[in-house]
């Protein structure tokens, strides 16, 4: 058997390491590895409950928004708020966070991922007119390709003219991006780590002048998202349709939904949201979420493992370097003992089978393209189909949430923390599901624990040996050239990897704890 490793996987966020085991072109067994050690739920101990929404949101600079969102969803259970937030708080808060996830969701397909269908090496045929592909052309022509190389070379299909529309393309989503910051920005006070998120609602007051100046930035993303975006999955879907066989992993799947659309029912397993909460199973159907099935396993994770096994709220951080049989510092979270994917794909098809009608219509027509059911998603385009669905839901949905916002109304509720208390944030994170659990005694944080999508779907094997969802996904592909493995960082990169968030726990002394070969 040969061995394939990946380490660090690029274009992805943090520390990633793969390996595969092949056998006769296929991949047998798959290991992932987070291999940067963090530390924010022992950073948060003993200290005010409401700083874990200003610090948990360092944990990462993609997702700071999700996180400040859990956060704020937890502290508001934990201080009596639940379903108590004013609407323009609530409406707020939706803006800020779609603004974060459209921002997040084109970064992912433009920045991260396009490189591993996109030739751009064929911008070096260009001839016309357009400045931004003409000067890509010079860089190619001086042999300055960075951030394009180095890379592993894709059995890349595009005609050469489709080549150079995504690289231009490419350009013009680093302009989109910047819109969709600036949007959050109005709300937010700030990006990439927002003021403006609190326990209560929100600290920013809607104006007719700032809805004004959101408006018209998200008709441009729309118009980016529904005339770009969108054709371009569906372009790729086309010229590498072998990939909706490809990399299907667990195929189950688990949503926390997200975007409150009322925000009355305190318990978030139950809340109205646009994206809904829910399992998804092989067989796709639609099953209720009870978080009381959520728990951490350490086994092969380098943490003491006396804490392995339990509930978010009785979760413990106990690193322990070196541990034998341990291969990652991500914990791996199991829904009922068993493997679950989070991401796009499961919020969109959880809301797809709760049979909602917006998403059924971008859905449905997408796959009749392909004469393909929804059972294809489960699949690495499938994941892309379903961030692309995801954003263009949101983006659609936030004119009227800015309509509904009253100027002069308020956009907070008043609270006393509490003695001794516990609380639990579930929302969906652009990667999928993030969950805070918190429990505060004497007014102070006794415990925070954060249990995050990339932890979930880059995570090891369990107690059971269980392999995780990326593991599950990688084993069985066919790799036609082991040296050059562009099958393996395709799936990869199709769940979006944030090892940020996956480990949120760093060395105090900033010790080495491994040397990173860049491949
Ligand atoms: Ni650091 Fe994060 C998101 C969260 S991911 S990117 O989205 O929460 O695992
Ligand atoms: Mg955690």
């Amino acid at each position: 058997m040969g061995k394939i490793v990946i380490d660090p996987i690029t274009r992805i966020e943090g520390h990633l390491k793969v390996e595969a085991m092949v056998e006769g072109g296929e991949v047998k067994e798959a290991r992932s590895s987070g291999t940067l050690f963090r530390g924010f739920e022992i950073i948060l101990r003993g200290r005010d409950p409401r700083d874990a929404n200003r610090i948990t949101q360092r944990i990462c600079g993609v997702c700071p928004t999700s996180h400040s969102t859990a956060a704020a969803l937890c502290l508001d259970s934990a201080f009596g708020l639940g379903g108590s937030i004013p609407d323009n708080g609530r409406l707020i808060r939706n803006l800020i966070l779609g603004a974060a996830h459209i921002a997040d969701h084109i970064l992912h397909f433009y920045h991260l991922t396009a490189l591993d269908y996109v030739d751009v090496t064929k911008v070096a045929k260009y001839d016309g007119n357009d400045t931004t592909l003409n000067s890509v052309k010079d860089f190619i022509e001086r042999g300055e390709l960075g951030p394009f190389v180095p890379r592993y070379e894709g059995d890349y299909r595009f005609p050469a003219e489709v080549d150079q529309q995504l690289v231009g393309h490419y350009i013009e989503a680093l302009r989109m991006r910047r819109k969709a910051q600036e949007m959050c920005a109005i709300f937010a006070g700030k990006m990439p780590h927002n003021m403006s998120i609190v326990p209560g609602g929100v600290t920013e007051i809607p104006t007719v002048d700032k809805i004004a100046s959101f408006l018209w930035r998200l008709n441009e993303l729309r118009t980016f998202i529904d005339n770009v975006y969108l054709p371009d999955v569906l372009a790729a879907a086309e010229f590498y349709s072998d990939y909706f066989e490809i990399g299907a992993g667990c195929r189950n799947l688990l949503s926390y939904g997200g975007y409150e659309l009322d925000g009355k029912d305190p318990d978030l397993t139950r809340r109205k949201r646009l994206f809904k909460q829910g399992t998804v199973s092989a067989e796709l159907k639609l099953g209720t979420l009870d978080t009381g099935y959520i728990t951490e396993e350490v086994k092969h994770s380098w943490y003491e493992d006396s804490t392995s096994g339990r509930k978010p709220t009785q979760g413990e951080t106990m690193p322990k370097e070196g541990k034998s049989g341990a291969y990652s510092w991500i914990k791996s979270p199991r829904y009922d003992g068993r493997v679950y994917e989070v991401g796009p794909l499961a919020r969109v098809m959880a809301t797809y089978l709760a049979g909602d009608e917006k998403v059924k219509s971008i859905v449905d027509p997408a796959l009749a393209k392909f004469k393909a059911g929804p059972e294809v998603m489960f699949s690495t385009l499938g994941r892309h189909l379903a961030r692309a669905v995801s954003c263009k839901v949101v983006a659609d949905t936030m004119p009227g949430w800015l309509l509904e916002l009253k100027p002069g109304e308020p956009v907070y509720q008043e609270y006393e923390i509490p003695e001794e208390s516990t609380g639990m944030g579930l929302v969906d994170a652009a990667r999928g599901a993030l969950g805070h659990w918190i429990e505060i005694k004497d007014k102070r944080i006794a415990n925070y624990q954060c249990v995050v999508p990339s932890t979930w779907n880059m995570s090891p094997r369990d107690d059971k040996d269980q392999p995780g969802p990326l593991e599950q996904a990688i084993t069985g592909t066919r790799i036609k050239d082991e040296a050059n493995p562009f099958e393996i960082v395709r799936i990869v990169r199709s769940f979006d990897p944030c090892l940020a968030c996956a480990i949120h726990v760093i060395t105090p002394k900033g010790r080495i704890l491994g040397k990173y070969r860049v491949s």
